[in-house]
């Protein structure tokens, strides 16, 4: 093949001499002379060298580990193997006692030494939002997207620290959700962080793969399919970019990755990061009970002679693993109706140290896998062009007998409530007895976390009766939002509310650091917000709150189909109308009393 009829650039023709060297002469075949769609080659020239760059060991290095992964794959190797699946080491912290305090008092100590990395490069097809998932509000009492919610969180670290510096904000997005995501910040002001702070990583498509001896798959002459590689490019980014080992050398010992749609993270975060301090987890798993069957990763020790690993087995994959190992009849459920291995929801504590050294290792390409779907029985042909994928729980497949993993396991709804199915699947699957993960249930369950705040603290909270709207279950009240600035730990929430009560279908917001409510109580439909400034310290002492407060008003089904209506309202079918509220905002710093 001559590589100058192909293109004169001296770099494009040295990438086309190891990709034909590769085995990917296809891709340059039948090329039309030069003159003719000069574009159209020009742009895949140009897409070749972007993947060759972005990806660890280029392009070659994609075709080389996919050659040997289809191999294994058409081997049917089985990567559990001779394991032997026990219960992982886990601390378990689905109640609110000591324990539970002591770790959320020492994780609170290591805020200063944290970074949160969120994966948000999902387009949320189940969904099917037409905007980013971070656009979209956690809750429509105050109208929260998940960025601000998130955003907020990081401020209240910062502001409980002895000595007050950014938390790093790492986000990845991808194509689909890069531009979006920065015009959401510069929207807002950077939601009140410093853009320093923040770090967007955006996340590429690989190639996808024609066959076993891994050509790459064309779509048409000129252009490549390129196919999502999955969360784990959050570990090569983080190589790749240098912001790892950037952040490690600032002193930040460790990493707190979350997912895009999950309003309760922080709830479990303080307290997860005391367990990763204590324990010295180099990988700390934050996890809820699960139900055996449920479409949940059941976390597990896998244990074959001297090599012990706790990982995320997906639950396609735990059944029959313990079916052909220590358990004939499967995943089965424990006295409580909970399986032996705990649920997967994606929220790491990763120690950088560690982290550091493995990225640096495997130049962040973390344990990639190939799933291929065999349009034959002895495996030579595709259905259609696969591609590799990665995920980023499973970083200690990489872990060596020196690394310590752990879980904490906490109660589901405190940790977890995940915004992932539009109304229609999210009614399916309650009716089917499974979590909704829906725009109602994680709304629903933002508030029941403000509840649980408030009864820990000793306040006589009232709950009203859980009705279905559209088919989903939604409790209507009281709905409480304690916002980041006013708490982060059940021990703050209990030294600033002393007694009170709030009955069912009621609205309490506390934005603040310095408000404190004594003997408070709020009647039936009835609502108090208050905002206080830095430096505004507000008292509210034996106060009876009476009034219309907000309600809570299900769309019309003209409303729910109409496009007037704003798609977070559709995705959720109610809205929630400020009848009469009473409204305290102090914007200047002082003392003051209600
Ligand atoms: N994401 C990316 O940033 N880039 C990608 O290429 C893909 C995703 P999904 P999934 O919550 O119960 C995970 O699609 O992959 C982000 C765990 O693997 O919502 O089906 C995306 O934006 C599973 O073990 O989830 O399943 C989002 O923030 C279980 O924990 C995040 O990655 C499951 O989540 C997750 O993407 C769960």
């Amino acid at each position: 093949m001559d590589l100058n009829q192909l293109t004169g650039n001296p770099t494009e023709q040295a990438l086309l001499a190891e990709l034909i060297h590769a085995g990917q002469e296809h891709l340059f075949a039948g090329w039309d002379a030069p003159g003719i769609h000069d574009e159209a080659k020009a742009a895949f020239l140009q897409s070749l060298a972007r993947i060759n760059g972005s990806y660890p060991g280029g392009l070659t290095g994609y075709i080389s580990n996919a050659r040997k992964l289809l191999a294994e794959a058409k081997e049917g190797k089985n990567p559990f193997e001779g394991f032997v699946p026990h219960q992982p080491d886990k601390v378990d912290l689905t109640q609110f006692n000591a324990a539970y305090d002591h770790y959320e008092a020492l994780g609170k100590n290591q805020f200063s030494k944290t970074a949160v990395v969120l994966v948000a490069g999902g387009l949320g097809e189940r969904l099917g939002y037409s905007g980013i998932k971070l656009d979209i509000p956690v809750e429509v009492t105050g109208i929260t997207p998940y960025l601000a919610h998130y955003a907020a969180c990081l401020k209240a670290m910062e502001a409980r620290m002895a000595k007050p510096r950014p938390v790093p904000f790492i986000i990845m997005t991808s194509d689909d959700t890069n531009a979006k995501t920065i015009a959401a910040f510069e929207a807002n002001n950077w939601f009140g962080l410093k853009q320093e702070q923040v770090h967007i990583l955006k996340q590429e498509l690989v190639p996808a793969i024609a066959d076993n001896d891994g050509r790459l798959a064309l779509a048409e002459k000129y252009k490549l399919i390129l196919k999502p590689h999955g969360h784990g490019d959050i570990h090569m980014l983080l190589y790749t970019s240098g912001v790892a080992a950037r952040l490690a050398a600032q002193g930040i010992e460790h990493l707190l990755f979350i997912q895009d749609t999950n309003g309760q993270v922080f709830n479990a975060m303080p307290a997860a990061l005391g367990v990763s301090v204590e324990k010295g987890f180099d990988f700390n798993s934050i996890a809820v009970n699960r139900i055996p069957g449920e479409a949940v990763g059941g976390l597990a020790k896998l244990v074959k002679g001297e090599t012990e690993l706790t990982l995320n087995v997906e639950y396609n994959q735990l059944d029959p693993l313990l079916r052909a190992t220590v358990s004939p009849q499967g995943d089965v459920p424990n006295e409580q109706g909970f399986s032996m291995f705990p649920g997967n929801i994606n929220v790491l504590v990763i120690r950088m140290a560690s982290y550091v050294k493995i990225l640096e290792r495997t130049r962040g390409i973390i344990a990639e896998f190939v799933n291929p779907k065999y349009a034959d029985a002895a495996k030579t042909a595709f259905k259609s062009p696969t591609r590799l994928e990665t995920m980023m729980q499973d970083l200690p497949k990489l872990f060596g007998p020196g690394e310590k993993t752990g879980v904490t396991v906490f109660d589901r709804r405190w940790a977890f409530s995940a915004n992932k199915n539009n109304i229609k699947d999210a009614a399916a699957k309650h009716a089917a007895g499974g979590p909704p993960e829906s725009g109602a249930t994680a709304e629903s369950d933002f508030y029941l976390a403000g509840r649980m705040k408030l009864a820990a603290a000793g306040m006589n909270v009232e709950t009203a009766k859980e009705e279905l709207i559209l088919g989903i279950p939604f409790t209507p009240g009281p709905r409480v939002l304690l916002r980041p600035s006013f708490a982060m730990t059940l021990e703050e929430v209990r030294e600033k509310i002393k007694g009170g009560s709030i009955a069912a279908d009621a609205t309490l917001i506390l934005d603040g650091q310095e408000i404190t409510l004594e003997n408070v109580e709020i009647a039936a439909g009835s609502a108090l917000v208050i905002k206080a400034a830095d430096g505004a310290k507000v008292a509210v002492k034996n106060l009876k709150v009476e009034n219309d407060g907000f309600e809570l008003v299900k769309l019309s089904a003209e409303e729910q189909n109409s496009p007037a209506t704003p798609e977070y309202l559709r995705l959720r079918g109610y809205r929630i109308v400020n009848r009469e509220a009473k409204v305290c905002e102090f914007t200047n710093p002082g003392i003051f009393e209600i």
